[in-house]
């Protein structure tokens, strides 16, 4: 059985566990405690040099990197498919999942942190920065969303998973979506509905 050495809160090992689930495939959940340091003791570190949770086993086969497991699991197990047959299609998919990783979830790790100090103890200018950061992603996201349903077409892809377990803590981090970000909304809400999302639980 596949094996998820995982952290409950971590965005890249629930964008992990979102494809797994659209693709309703069996695994162990192994939690790694990172409050504990767990991720760099030697036995982790064997597994994964850089010391980071999501890390997939599969048989005798150890992947980490959140993207690169996702992309293991779709070539290993193509259906549902969850990239686009044509190459020009998963290059999209492949910017904006790196995208994601770069510029929208570090944003919402950095609120999330703030939003759980007491005001006195907030950093105001990070806030602001992560807040406005936040902003830009949101409109690029609405330019690449255009009339689509998902963000790189009809179908869901592995995009729109990594995008998926940040996308639902918007609110709690006091978010609020003006008029022009209208279509983001209603991929947001599509995305929200997804029973593979929905089990995050978030
Ligand atoms: N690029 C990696 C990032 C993974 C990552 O940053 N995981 C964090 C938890 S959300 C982690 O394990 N941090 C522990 C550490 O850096 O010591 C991926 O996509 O899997």
């Amino acid at each position: 059985m596949l094996k998820l050495y995982d952290y409950p809160d971590c965005p890249f090992c629930q964008k992990v566990r979102v494809v797994l689930a659209e693709k309703d495939l069996e695994y162990e959940k192994i939690f790694v405690d990172l409050r504990k340091q767990e991720q760099k003791l030697p036995d982790f570190l064997r597994l994964n040099p850089y010391g980071k949770v999501p890390v997939l086993v599969d048989e005798d086969e150890v992947i980490y990197d959140s993207t690169i497991i996702d992309e293991y699991l779709e070539e290993e197990y193509p259906l549902p498919r969850l990239m686009p047959e044509d190459s020009q299609g998963r290059g999209r998919v492949r910017m904006l999942e790196d995208y994601c990783d770069n510029s929208f979830i570090p944003p919402t790790t950095m609120l999330l942190a703030q939003v759980r100090k007491t005001e006195g103890e907030r950093d105001p200018q990070r806030v602001d920065q992560a807040r406005e950061e936040l902003r830009r992603a949101l409109y690029f996201l609405r330019d690449r969303l255009g009339a689509q349903t998902f963000l790189c077409g009809s179908e869901f892809t592995l995009a729109d998973a990594a995008f998926a377990p940040r996308i639902m803590v918007l609110g709690r981090l006091g978010i609020e979506l003006e008029p022009a970000l209208a279509s983001v909304q209603t991929w947001i809400d599509r995305i929200r509905a997804r029973p593979s999302v929905r089990s995050l639980g978030l």
